[in-house]
């Protein structure tokens, strides 16, 4: 035959992989262990596009992982808790779980007959009660520790999915999810207290930015968002406690010509005069109905209200007034801002707005014509010629200003340098059903008390279609024989708790889990996690850079910090893979340029489709789709294929006595994609792969023929390299070269680094028209290189002597005639 049946292969090999196993990662293997991790997908359908590209790359790594000889550990499980699955249930009013487990199941059957390397021995959903058990148990160790708690606070409300959202779940003022637009709402919540980790998270980046894309290690930078400056008190009028700001720029101290606090922190209210106060309630309610994104949007004009009050400058002691206003946000530094117009342009354009005065304390450079002025510059105005103050910074530049100042204000004990963060605490608690019950009960007596770890899982009550309808607060809370329980310490009657986790903590510890999954009376073995655990490889979306990424090193810290792991970074190397599109767009409905999986599996079947994923470019780029030839990829596995049906040594006979030509080739195509796979290169391991089929044919056809073992040699390199990629054709090969049963475990191919050594050619130097040395040389060398060479050789120098050099001929790559 001259083609293998598509079909009837996958048929044949996968009943025998089910019964070999090939993946199944043994914790008591000696084997040295690699743990190659891919996020886990959410079951919100079958598998699409995205997901055959990212299963594809990822297993080119786990599987030459398998092939060098180490245990791997490549899982795979579903992230099932969440509001797909919850919208879906209100929409067909069923429960859930039916909708997860029927997409649970196509999904798993999908990844097998994709022959995705993963070990589904170790397969778990967070929504299994076996495994949110023990996520309501870490919860509990978080509570013990003071890192998880509740306070009340203006929150980000999703009026369309009618839950609140972490700032992580806003995109430009939007909800990430339904994309309506998020506003703010006052309410008691559930909080992680991530910023306690702020440094160590920042501080971590410097050495995982080797390994991390630039663009998650800049990401998470920005998100942590460190900046130093100072806290400046500033005794304000009527108030005995001073109101303190943070200021990146305490330099500009000077040029304080107001204060302005956020409208909206309880310190405006309780700052404002009795006259004001019509007029600050009245400009607050207004605000409170913009949306996030109008307030937010920079062209925005500057709007506020005067409190009425005045504050004393700490250094030149003159009074300014005191505003509310919405662009300083409450829940940054400390909510009140030292307004510098000459500084900052939003304190410019609202001092300008207001009639404020504007006084500069930097000096702009010569022509500057903006507005304020944030840059370098020396100190000017500080204090400003006939004003006096204790302290005089005039001439200094930004940083020794800015020193001089915190020093005096140190002095003073009017102010310390202080360092800030962006990065807020994780709201973890969602008014949705789809999650893991927060284990807290709530006794008139006793306050918050953790469920007893013996009690959980607190399972979820059986809810289903209406029952789960958004209303604002959380459908358990209606739940009334569910809510209502009885204290853990007194037994009085108590609630329980009525939100759901972020189902960002299911997916925060689940790559422990995987290492010991089946454990029922602890989270997870810790022996199992310190020898499998960091994971060497994860492969994953770019979207995740702040979100996932972040909570699950934060994770990570504390299970150190708890002494349950031995490592404080779970990801040592990480990949994003590009979108798959299709015509320059992201595929989507309403586009129709969605390409289904499930149709070009049936078209050009599993080998054809991973093969043309993984050769599309390098696996940042983005693939478009309409741009792909996956026929033309089945016509390659096919020639491919032909080569296992022309070797005919038989199998095991020594390469050593082929053709040479073919076994360099062999070799250094071997050679080289290792280094290609370890630096992720693996559409270049495809093109290598596909000229070592051409040099196999051509040694077939038209050189030693088929029954040279140096063909064998390379047809079985052939087979192993393509079951990276192609694995069903690749056992198909392996058979036909007269081997068991699977190539995926066959072993990385020997390489003789003999074969390595490139061909030289013996190059000849005259002097004087005696030949005085001969030299090893690459056959492609350049006549410079040649020529320097050749003079450097001490043979020839001896022979030149003190001789003048008048003249090197060179003839590369064989001659070097000097003239002396
Ligand atoms: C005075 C000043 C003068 C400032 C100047 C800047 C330039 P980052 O780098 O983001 O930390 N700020 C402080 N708290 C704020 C809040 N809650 N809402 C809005 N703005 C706030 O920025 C810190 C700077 O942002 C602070 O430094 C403060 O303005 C402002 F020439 O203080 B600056």
């Amino acid at each position: 035959p001259t083609s293998y049946d598509v079909r009837a292969v996958e048929e044949k090999w996968r009943p025998v992989w089910d019964e070999l196993q090939p993946f199944r990662a043994d914790d008591d293997s000696p084997r040295e262990k690699k743990y190659a991790l891919t996020m886990f997908p959410y079951p919100s359908g079958d598998l699409h596009m995205g997901h055959a590209e990212v299963f594809a790359l990822h297993d080119v790594v786990a599987r030459y992982w398998w092939q060098r000889g180490y245990e791997v550990l490549n899982p795979m499980g579903f992230d099932s808790f969440g509001l797909p699955a919850e919208n879906a249930a209100i929409r067909n009013d069923e429960h859930p779980a039916t909708y997860t487990k029927a997409n649970i199941a196509k999904s798993i059957e999908s990844c097998q007959r994709y022959a995705a390397s993963f070990d589904w021995s170790r397969t778990f959903n967070t929504s299994d009660p076996e495994y949110y058990r023990w996520t309501q148990w870490l919860f509990a160790r978080f509570y013990e520790r003071g890192l998880a708690y509740r306070k009340k606070s203006p929150v980000n409300w999703c009026p369309q999915d009618q839950t609140v959202l972490a700032n992580e779940q806003v995109v430009a003022g939007a909800c990430e999810r339904c994309g309506a637009e998020v506003t703010k709402k006052e309410l008691t919540q559930w909080y992680f207290k991530i910023t306690d980790y702020a440094q160590e998270l920042l501080d971590g980046l410097d050495d995982l930015e080797k390994t991390w894309p630039d663009r998650v290690v800049t990401a998470q930078r920005n998100w942590i968002g460190r900046s130093e400056g100072a806290h400046v008190d500033f005794v304000v009028q009527g108030r005995e406690e001073p109101v303190t700001v943070y200021t990146t720029r305490p330099d500009t101290i000077f040029g304080t010509t107001f204060m302005v606090v956020a409208v909206d922190a309880a310190l405006a209210d309780e700052l404002v005069t009795d006259a004001q106060r019509p007029a600050f309630e009245a400009y607050r309610d207004e605000v409170r109905r913009a949306s996030e994104i109008e307030r937010l949007a920079t062209d925005r004009p500057k709007t506020g209200v005067d409190l009425g009050v005045t504050a004393t400058n700490p250094v030149t002691g003159e009074q300014i007034p005191v505003w509310a206003t919405d662009y300083v946000l409450a829940d940054y530094g400390t909510g009140a801002v030292m307004g510098v117009p000459g500084g900052d342009q939003r304190d410019w354009e609202f001092a300008t707005a207001m009639g404020l005065p504007i006084v500069r304390t930097t000096e702009p450079p010569a022509g500057f014509e903006g507005e304020a002025y944030a840059g370098e510059g020396l100190a000017i105005n500080s204090p400003a010629p006939g004003q006096s103050a204790a302290l005089n910074i005039n001439g200094l530049d930004v940083d020794a200003a800015k020193r001089a100042t915190i020093d005096f204000l140190e002095e003073m004990k009017a102010g310390t340098g202080a360092v800030n963060f962006r990065l807020r605490d994780w709201l973890l608690s969602r008014q949705r059903y789809w999650g893991a019950p927060i284990p807290v009960v709530h006794c008139p007596e006793h306050g918050e008390v953790l469920v007893p770890d013996e009690q959980l899982p607190v399972e979820l009550p059986e809810l289903r279609g209406a029952d789960l309808k958004p209303k604002g607060t959380s459908p358990l809370a209606a739940a009334e024989e569910w809510v209502n329980t009885t204290c853990p310490t007194c037994g009085g009657p108590a609630t329980r708790d009525g939100d759901t986790m972020d189902t960002f903590v299911d997916s925060s510890w689940y790559m422990f889990r995987y290492c010991s999954p089946h454990e029922t009376d602890r989270v997870f073995d810790s022996e199992k996690v310190n020898a499998w655990m960091a994971c060497d490889l994860y492969v994953g979306g770019v979207e995740h850079a702040v979100l996932h990424l972040l909570y699950g090193r934060f994770f990570t810290k504390v299970l150190n910090d708890m002494g349950l792991v031995d490592f404080r970074e779970p990801w040592l190397a990480q990949l994003n893979q590009g979108f798959v599109i299709n015509q320059g767009k992201k595929m989507s409905k309403s586009l129709g340029n969605g390409v289904n999986l499930g149709e070009q599996l049936e078209a050009f079947g599993v080998d054809a489709v991973r093969l043309t994923l993984v050769f599309a470019g390098p696996p940042e780029d983005d693939i478009d789709w309409a741009n792909m030839s996956p026929d033309g990829s089945l016509k390659f596995l096919q020639r491919a294929w032909r080569l296992s049906g022309d070797v005919t040594s038989a199998p095991g006979t020594p390469a050593e006595g082929g053709d040479v030509a073919l076994r360099r080739v062999t070799a250094r195509t071997v050679h080289d994609a290792a280094e290609l796979v370890e630096s992720y290169r693996f559409n270049v391991v495809v093109a290598r792969v596909m000229e070592l089929v051409n040099a196999t044919r051509k040694a077939i056809d038209s050189g030693p023929g088929g029954a040279d073992p140096a063909v064998r040699e390379a047809a079985e390199a052939v087979a192993v390299l393509l079951s990276l990629v192609a694995p069903y054709v690749a056992e198909e090969m392996w058979e036909r070269l007269g081997h068991e049963p699977t190539v995926a475990r066959a072993g990385w191919p020997a390489v003789d680094p003999a074969l390595l050594v490139e061909d030289t050619v013996t190059a000849v130097v005259q002097v004087k028209g005696k030949v005085k040395a001969r030299l090893e040389v690459a056959p492609d060398i350049a006549e410079a290189d040649l020529e320097a060479l050749a003079l450097a050789d001490a043979d020839v120098q001896r022979a030149i002597g003190d001789a003048a050099v008048r003249k090197v001929i060179v003839r590369a790559p064989k001659l070097v005639n000097v003239v002396v």
